[in-house]
């Protein structure tokens, strides 16, 4: 039991990255922690130095010890421990509000993208291009772009740890966000406000490269997908229209429109399956097209209890939407 809960702290430590900003947000927000942090680190030392330093110069449990010398009352040691606390709460509110403004300047009217949280998995939306994508939301290098973040069921969070803040979804309540790296790379965030089962699978991937492959990302987002003119695709993508799929998935290029689970337009190009459960290989797919109750418990995706040659003919269609 210990050892699990000693390994399952390390592996949070290694994975929530809370100690290593890549933004100016990020940042911001690590220097005020590690001032926070050093600030308590002084009290806690001085409190307990003089809870030691009363403790052996009047050693009361000793026999015959006589009590020191009573001070209630002293107006000077009143004054001068309200007022060195005042003075420490008033330095850190004045250097909270300052990382505010520079973590949290006011957005603009039009956000750049707007994210979504659903359970147990998150909707982006690009705004000026119209590409919508799920869990892994490309950003260029260097730029920091505004982010409105919205929920289509129950409260969740977005926080993407080296990136900036975190902040609350709320159903029919907007809220705004920036969001920035300074290096190309791959950032991992997470839910980080309890949203239901699934809550610790809703990672989103932010992934930051230079404007030229942004580019040529995003209008790779925007291309229909092509559909397949024979083999096990075909059928695949015949079951796809005759299932329920079309309910809840978008696929551009199909009649399926519907918003209730992530858009699969491009679903081969992700990195992973199930907001973050598992990678998206070949066998994680079939598992996932078979069971995805088995893969991800609880998921608000049916199994469909098809047969393996169906889960085939699937699997074959979807890892076509490159
Ligand atoms: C009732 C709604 C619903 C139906 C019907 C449905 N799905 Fe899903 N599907 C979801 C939801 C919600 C998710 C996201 C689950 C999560 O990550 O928590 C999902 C996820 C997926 C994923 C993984 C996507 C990703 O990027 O992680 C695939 C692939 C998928 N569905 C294919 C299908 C196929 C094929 C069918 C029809 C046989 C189907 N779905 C029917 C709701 C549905
Ligand atoms: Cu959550």
């Amino acid at each position: 039991m210990h050892m699990q809960l000693w390994s399952a702290t390390l592996l949070i430590a290694d994975v929530v990255k809370v100690f290593n900003p890549q933004s100016p947000q990020a940042r911001a927000i690590f220097d005020l922690a590690i001032v926070a942090i050093v600030v308590m680190g002084i009290i806690f030392a001085v409190v307990v130095g003089i809870v030691a330093y009363a403790l052996l110069r009047f050693p009361r449990w000793r026999e015959g010890e006589r009590d020191p010398e009573q001070g209630a009352g002293n107006k000077k040691i009143e004054i001068v421990w309200t007022a060195i606390p005042l003075l420490i709460v008033t330095v850190l509110f004045v250097l909270s509000a300052r990382t505010m403004g520079i973590s949290d300047p006011p957005p603009p009217p039009n956000p750049d993208i707007v994210v979504t949280g659903h359970q147990w998995w998150w909707e982006a939306r690009y705004l000026k291009s119209g590409a919508t994508v799920a869990n892994e939301i490309h950003i260029p290098v260097g730029k920091a772009l505004a982010l409105r973040l919205d929920a289509a069921d129950v409260l969740h969070e977005f926080w993407v740890p080296e990136l900036g803040r975190k902040m609350t979804t709320v159903p029919g309540h907007p809220n705004h966000i920036w969001i920035q790296a300074d290096k190309p790379g791959t950032y991992l965030g997470f839910c980080s406000e309890f949203c239901g089962t699934q809550h610790a699978w809703m990672h989103v991937l932010v992934v930051a490269e230079p404007q030229e492959e942004f580019q040529k990302w995003e209008q790779a987002q925007l291309v229909a997908a092509a559909s397949p003119t024979g083999g096990n695709a075909q059928k695949g993508l015949a079951l796809f229209q005759q299932m329920s799929c079309v309910n809840c998935h978008a696929i551009k290029g199909t009649s399926a429109t519907a918003q209730v689970g992530p858009d699969l337009t491009h679903f081969a190009s992700r990195k992973k399956i199930g907001a973050g459960i598992v990678d998206n290989t070949p066998s994680n797919l079939r598992r996932w097209l078979r069971d995805p109750q088995e893969v991800k418990v609880g998921v608000k995706m049916p199994n469909f209890k098809f047969t393996d040659e169906q889960v085939s003919d699937l699997a074959d269609y979807m890892e076509t939407l490159k």
